[in-house]
């Protein structure tokens, strides 16, 4: 068998290769990712720009391929030149920092990836690591992290997805890993609010005009039985089932427009 591993972290990630080592029992792996920090990129497809290919030695002394674009470039190019044949499973991550909530899953990178490889109907999960400490986020290469329990229940949902498939009318998982795990189990969640406030930071260029910088402060606490919830407050490893139809209620539009 074989796994699809990319992510939006970039190809130096340590998150990437905790993915690898998570599947690397059960299938051959093909790690295809940007070559750089696309945290925040969504579903963005480059078309007009070149793109490059660069191997790597990533960090097991395996081959890895770079590709100086998006997430979404980086599958496209996996699943169409790299890979001979679609893959049996598809793993985006392991992402550093939770994906959480309705409004922040259209603008992942993570699930911008993910998204790609579940639209040609490869069984695929997208998985991210809380982080508490900010500052790490959005870093290049390798971080202090502690993967190995992300590693551990990857392995065990991918054996069952790659056992099984994923249910008829689920497309894609979305899998958050809590910093302080309390069990080893799933809890099936719903996807909460939108986790951030938006702030817009203004400060001067030494011209002095004025830039922007997007940021955001996490709201409190989400409903019991959404991700935010049982991840943030009860340190379960959360499991959303989605689907990449966006299409909402037909008969009502008919209705309306009447
Ligand atoms: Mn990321």
């Amino acid at each position: 068998m074989k796994a699809l591993i990319s992510n939006d972290d970039g190809i130096t990630a340590s998150g990437i290769l905790a993915a690898k080592k998570a599947v690397d029992e059960l299938c051959d792996t093909y790690v295809v990712a940007p070559e750089t920090q696309q945290s925040g990129i969504g579903h963005a497809l480059t078309l007009y720009e070149p793109l490059r290919v660069n191997e790597y030695t990533l960090k097991d002394g395996s081959l890895g391929y770079g590709v100086s674009g998006t997430p979404t470039d980086a599958v496209t190019i996996g699943l169409f030149e790299i890979l001979s044949e679609h893959p049996d499973i598809m793993i985006s991550g392991i992402n550093t920092g939770y994906n959480l909530g309705k409004a922040e899953l259209t603008t992942s990178g993570t699930l911008g990836a993910a998204i790609e490889a579940a639209s040609f109907g490869i069984p695929t999960i997208a998985i991210s690591q809380e982080v508490v400490r900010d500052d790490i986020k959005f870093e290049n290469g390798e971080v202090e992290i502690d993967f190995d329990f992300a590693t551990k229940m990857l392995n065990k949902i991918a054996k069952i997805v790659l056992k099984k498939g994923l249910p008829e009318g689920i497309d894609l998982l979305n899998v958050n890993i809590p910093e302080n795990p309390i069990n080893e189990e799933f809890e099936v969640v719903t996807l909460g609010k939108r986790m951030y406030t938006p702030i817009i930071h203004e400060r001067l260029d030494p011209r002095g005009k004025p830039y922007y910088w997007i940021g955001g402060e996490p709201y409190d606490f989400d409903e019991p039985g959404s991700d935010g919830y049982e991840l943030r407050k009860e340190h379960k490893t959360t499991v959303t089932p989605l689907k990449i139809d966006l299409t909402s209620d037909i008969s009502s539009l008919k209705d309306w427009l009447k």
